[in-house]
């Protein structure tokens, strides 16, 4: 199974992102948008694994102090755009606790630095206007490991632990 931690985001968060897709969409910008559901913040990428209970085992000794988090802006990669966030010292902490709770049970996963991102669109074209971001925040005080299943063409994400 295809493996990955994030943080799901608030009813909040999620409207203020639909907003932000809306805008996006209003202002001629096409790709492949996210769909709402589909929504997170990645914190690490595993990748495939036959099970995921060592990854569960490692995970359960992460502790972290509740943060904030909310939007700043809109950023991209190569095509990728992505709404991004500020999570201050606690999302970079938290990150990189679960980088050595993976080390240190023998899990790899994607070394990439860490940016803190949430993807909007794929493969986008156009130029977004002066879209405004929305003033929402969240409180992240739960981790998800989420399993990403192909599902007739569609990426299907699903929690299947948390911490
Ligand atoms: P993203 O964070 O840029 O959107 C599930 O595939 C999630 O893990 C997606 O959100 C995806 O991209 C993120 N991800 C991070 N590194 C990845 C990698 N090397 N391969 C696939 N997905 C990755």
């Amino acid at each position: 199974m295809r493996l990955f931690t994030a943080i799901e985001l608030s009813d909040e968060m999620k409207k203020a992102a639909i907003k932000i897709l809306h805008d996006l969409k209003e202002s001629g910008v096409t790709g492949n948008y996210t769909s709402v559901q589909n929504l997170h913040l990645t914190l690490c990428f595993i990748g495939e694994l036959p099970d995921s209970k060592p990854v569960e085992e490692a995970l359960s000794t992460v502790k972290f102090k509740p943060f904030k988090l909310d939007y700043t802006g809109i950023g991209h990669f190569g095509d990728l755009l992505y709404a991004e966030t500020r999570g201050g010292q606690g999302i970079n902490n938290l990150a990189n606790d679960i980088r050595k709770a993976l080390d240190a049970a023998g899990i790899d996963y994607d070394r990439k630095k860490f940016t803190p991102h949430i993807t909007l669109i794929r493969k986008s074209a156009g130029k977004a206007g002066k879209i405004a971001i929305p003033d929402a925040s969240m409180m992240v005080k739960k981790v998800s490991l989420m399993r990403s299943d192909n599902v007739k063409g569609k990426m299907v994400y699903k929690e299947i632990f948390h911490i």
